[in-house]
């Protein structure tokens, strides 16, 4: 690591200039006693800002708590944790360029020319630089509490010091103050003091080199020069006062391939240029995008976006805030949706379209939208444990608020333009609204005028030999199951708590039970004697709860429904139980999903190799699964097991006595039987 290289070349950081709005420079904080040293904006900050939570223990131990994994994506998390808190230093107008280079055998190397990472002692541990401190202790960086920074995505995650621990080596070189310094840690711990390499005149700024652990995330993982190039792109994009250099080792990358070798990112367009690149060559509804920037003053924020409308395929919306991506969206993309909705509902007041443009929905006027929004705010709140969506409210009214009123004006200063979204918006609406008939239609059998429960997520297709219909507990498993699903042929039923027991119901509480009703309703059949399968509105009916003794017990509930209003359809092989995992084993980039703790003994032998730690987590139920996880492991007709519930003709009888002793309305046959078999009980299964 050369020491009198040019290793933070150019002078001191300029604030960024072009880019019109950068936010607000970092305030003075209060708090910080003065140091002598450094040039402006170094000596606005002390080692007391820092506050000391833990070691770095736990983060080898359970690292999918800190990074979400240790498959191929939580490795390229430790590269976004340190870029983050290099933009950090760019975005409060410290630095005004970024290094990263990639090097063979996995070494990746960030540098900036920033303020540099404080070195003076620490006030707790006055033998520790904050250097050390902020390398080696858990949320070490309060960024907002020392007033070092108005911003921060930097702390969206979990911070440097979990990079450290899941690095088997990582160096720190920082030219601060006209010194030089480094230091060196291996799995987070410090192999040497800090050391001063003396003297650098006109550098500063922060480096930091480091190699994964293979203990961690395996012997195969590895960096992806082109998911480093896109990442490191996207923050060039995300802030236009900062320059991004990329660099690859040659051989890790194809002479001809899509990712240089090397590359210079500034965007002073921002986002509008972000956009032109993603909907290059696309047909779009108005020529030219709407998009814009604004500064609330004060600090109250900032919102960058760029919108157009893609003329026949669906669009997309990507979303940051403090140049963190939100791929879950949140209340930003919130604030986008509304405005959008409502700055073209008033021009078409305007314009005298407002009964055309009555029916026209969110939906309508997103579906076609390509956007990309990017905030500043100051202490977002992230949600989910990817941390992937942004909960703060505030950023709802900041963002409609910024964006409604310049699309107002945008609108009004391109009347062509704006006639052309409004019919684009009205003709999604019409065809929406087509749609919805026809499937009406066809579901209505002549003479018979069949409402369906508002709760049904129904499918496009009306034919039952492909259609099926998912029963799921509570609306969050609906939720998920709703997006997992394939809207053409999977139908979801959300069933909100325990169903009826239709064995020990009287007949007036089974007429009037809702649940029930909306069953039948949903199937398109009636229970008992009226019963007709032709009716049937699916194929197939899943059964599909949490896997734990309370979804056994829904599902048994849902089971004696079946058998006693429509036993056909269990003789017929109609009635299936779905199987969603109950753990998700990962060892580096390996993932299997176990649907009980026999299924996981049976994986951790067979398909996860002796190397490497497998972490397993538990999910809580379906409502807790990513909707990808959810079809990948339980809906997907390739990929999913269904459970077929069957009687054999010659166990009616036993079942039905089965039914009637379990399920009925005599507590005392259920004691009898479950004491009788007792001793099979396990924490597993209970064979009933
Ligand atoms: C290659 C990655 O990590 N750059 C960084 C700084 C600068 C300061 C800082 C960082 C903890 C609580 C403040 C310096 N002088 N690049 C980087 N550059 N951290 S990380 O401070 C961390 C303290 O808040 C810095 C004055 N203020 C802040």
């Amino acid at each position: 690591m050369a020491s009198n290289g040019d290793l933070f070349g150019g002078g001191p950081a300029r604030k960024p200039g072009g880019a019109k709005s950068a936010p607000p420079a970092a305030p003075k904080p209060k708090a910080a006693a003065k140091s002598t040293r450094g040039t402006p904006g170094e000596e606005d900050y002390n080692a007391d800002s820092i506050e000391v939570l833990e070691g770095l223990e736990p983060v080898r131990r359970r690292p999918g708590l800190y990074i979400g994994g240790t498959d191929e994506t939580a490795l390229h998390h430790l590269f976004a944790e340190v870029l983050d808190n290099a933009m950090d230093e760019a975005v409060a107008g410290h630095a005004t360029w970024i290094d990263v280079s990639l090097e063979p055998g996995d070494w990746l190397t960030v540098t900036d020319n920033g303020r540099g990472i404080p070195v003076d002692p620490h006030p707790k541990f006055p033998k520790k630089s904050a250097l050390e401190v902020i390398m080696t202790t858990l949320h070490a960086g309060g960024k907002f509490d020392s007033g070092a920074y108005q911003t921060s995505g930097g702390l969206h995650g979990v911070g440097v010091s979990v990079v450290n621990a899941l690095a088997t080596r990582l160096e720190v070189e920082v030219a601060r103050g006209q010194q030089l310094y480094f230091q060196a840690f291996e799995r987070g711990k410090p192999v040497g003091k800090l050391e001063n390499r003396g003297k650098v005149a006109n550098r500063r700024g922060t480096r930091v080199r480091f190699h994964p652990d293979a203990q961690i995330f395996g012997p195969d993982a590895h960096f992806s020069p082109a998911r480093l190039f896109r990442m490191a792109r996207s923050k060039a994009y995300l802030f236009g006062g900062v320059e991004i250099r990329w660099r690859c080792d040659p051989s890790l990358v194809k002479a001809d391939g899509p990712i240089p070798a090397e590359a210079v990112f500034r965007f002073p367009g921002g986002l509008r240029d972000y956009l032109a690149t993603d909907v290059e060559g696309k047909d779009t509804v108005a020529e030219t995008s709407f998009s814009g920037k604004v500064e609330k003053p004060g600090g109250h924020g900032s919102v960058e976006w760029a919108v157009t409308w893609l003329a026949d395929e669906d669009g997309f919306v990507h979303s940051y805030c403090n140049t963190i991506p939100t791929p879950d969206g949140g209340t930003h993309e919130a604030g986008l949706r509304l405005a959008l909705l409502r700055a073209l509902k008033d021009h078409a007041e305007r314009v005298g379209q407002s009964r055309r443009f009555s029916s026209v929905s969110t939906d309508d006027v997103m579906s076609g939208c390509a956007a990309l929004i990017s905030i500043f705010v100051r202490e977002p709140e992230f949600q989910g444990q990817n941390k992937s969506r942004l909960m703060s409210s505030e950023a709802t009214r900041l963002v409609e608020g910024v964006v409604r009123d310049a699309f107002d004006h945008w609108l009004a200063d391109s009347p062509t333009q704006a006639a052309k979204l409004i019919d684009f918006a009205v003709e999604r609406a019409e065809e929406r609204l087509r749609r919805k008939a026809e499937k009406d239609v066809a579901r209505k059998t002549p003479g018979r005028k069949l409402r369906l429960p508002g709760k049904l997520a129904d499918c496009s297709s009306n034919s039952p030999s492909e259609t099926e219909l998912f029963i799921v507990e509570g609306d969050s498993a609906g939720g998920s199951a709703k997006q997992a699903r394939d809207r053409a042929t999977q139908a979801v039923l959300p069933l909100r708590g325990k169903i009826l027991n239709v064995a020990s119901a009287t007949r007036d509480k089974l007429a009037g039970n809702q649940q029930i009703g909306d069953l039948l309703l949903a199937l398109g059949v009636s229970g008992g004697a009226a019963y007709k399968e032709a009716d049937l509105r699916y194929g197939k009916i899943i059964i599909m709860t949490d896997a734990d003794v309370d979804g056994a017990h829904i599902a048994s509930l849902l089971i004696t429904f079946f058998w006693r209003q429509t036993p056909r359809l269990i003789e017929t092989g109609r009635l299936y139980l779905a199987l969603p995992p109950l753990y998700k084993l990962t060892q580096g980039a390996k993932t299997a999903y176990a649907r009980d703790d026999r299924h996981k003994a049976e994986l951790m032998k067979s398909f996860f190799t002796g190397k490497g730690k497998v972490e397993v987590s538990r999910f809580k139920g379906l409502g807790e699964m990513l909707p990808a996880q959810l079809k990948e492991t339980t809906m997907d007709r390739r990929k999913r097991i269904l459970l077929r519930v069957s009687v054999a003709e010659e166990d009616r009888q036993a079942t039905a006595d089965s039914v009637e002793r379990l399920m009925g309305n005599k507590p005392e046959a259920r004691f009898a039987f479950i004491q009788e078999r007792a001793q099979f009980a396990s924490a597993e299964t209970l064979d009933i």
